[in-house]
C-alpha cells in the first residue's frame, strides 16, 4: 500500500475508535437500565410522538447567558451561585433518556449534556435533614421533587439537546431534566435549586397534579 492509502487507512480508523469510544462513554453513563433496554418503553396511557411539543404557562423568558445565575442554596453546607463559565466548567456529562408528558405524549431517545444532579450534591453538600428539591424558575414556575429522585444518576441540568444548545422555548439556557417523572417535574429556564427540610409543592402540583409523578405508576393527578 502507498504511504497515502496507509495515511487514509489510519485516518478511518481514528475516526472508528473516536465514534466507539463516544458511544462507550455515553453508555457508561446510563443509568442501571437503560429507557431502551425496558421490554415495555411506553408508560400506561401514553402515545409516542417524533417531534418535540413545546409546554409552559406561555411566558417563555429570554435569559441571555451574560444575565444567566443558578443558585444553589437552602439546606446545604455550601452553596453556590454559578454563572454561565462557571457552570460550564463544571464536569459535564451526557444522558439519553425518554420523556413523559403528563398531556400524555412520549418522546423517546433524548440525548442532553449538562451537568448532573450528582455533581451538584458533591459540590453543595445537603445537610441531613435536606428531604426536598424545589426548583424555580425564571418565568416564576416551580416545581418539587424529592431528594431521592434529584439523587437518581441520570437526573442533569443540561444546556443541550441532541448536541445543540436548548432553544428558548424548550428552557435556554439550562433546564432541569429528571427522567423518572413526568416532564412538569423538568424545569425549564431554572434559576435555583432550592434544598429544604419541608416540601413545598410548586405551580402544578397546588393546581391538581400529583405531589410525586411516576408515568409507571400513572401519579397524574392528586
Ligand atoms: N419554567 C417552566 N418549566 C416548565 C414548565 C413551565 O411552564 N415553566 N412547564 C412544564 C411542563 S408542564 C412540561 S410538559 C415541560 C415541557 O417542556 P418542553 O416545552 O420542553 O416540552 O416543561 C415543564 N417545565
Ligand atoms: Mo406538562
Amino acid at each position: 500500500m502507498s504511504d497515502e492509502e496507509l495515511n487514509f487507512l489510519g485516518q478511518i480508523k481514528d475516526k472508528l475508535i473516536r465514534s466507539k469510544e463516544k458511544t462507550a462513554e455515553q453508555g457508561r453513563h446510563l443509568t442501571g437500565e437503560a429507557d431502551s433496554a425496558r421490554e415495555n418503553r411506553l408508560p400506561p396511557g401514553q402515545h409516542l410522538v417524533e417531534k418535540w411539543p413545546v409546554l409552559d404557562l406561555g411566558l417563555q423568558p429570554e435569559v441571555p447567558t451574560a444575565l444567566w445565575k443558578l443558585g444553589i442554596d437552602g439546606a446545604v453546607e455550601n452553596p453556590v451561585i454559578w454563572d454561565w463559565e462557571t457552570f460550564l466548567a463544571q464536569p459535564q456529562q451526557s444522558f439519553v433518556s425518554d420523556v413523559h408528558c403528563v398531556t400524555t405524549w412520549s418522546r423517546y431517545d433524548n440525548r442532553w449534556d449538562g451537568v448532573s444532579a450528582r455533581h451538584i450534591l458533591d459540590t453543595v453538600q445537603p445537610l441531613p435533614e435536606a428531604r426536598h428539591v424545589i426548583f424555580h424558575s425564571y418565568d416564576g414556575y416551580t416545581t418539587n421533587i424529592t431528594l431521592e429522585a434529584f439523587s437518581e444518576e441520570n437526573v442533569l441540568i443540561a444546556h443541550s439537546w441532541e448536541g445543540a444548545p436548548l432553544t428558548r422555548e424548550h428552557g435556554a439556557p439550562a433546564r432541569a431534566i429528571v427522567p423518572s417523572w413526568y416532564f412538569w417535574k423538568s424545569a425549564k429556564w431554572i434559576k435555583r435549586i432550592e434544598f429544604s427540610d419541608v416540601d413545598k409543592p410548586g405551580f402544578w402540583e397546588e393546581r391538581g397534579y400529583h405531589n410525586e409523578g411516576d408515568p409507571w405508576k400513572e401519579q397524574r393527578y392528586g
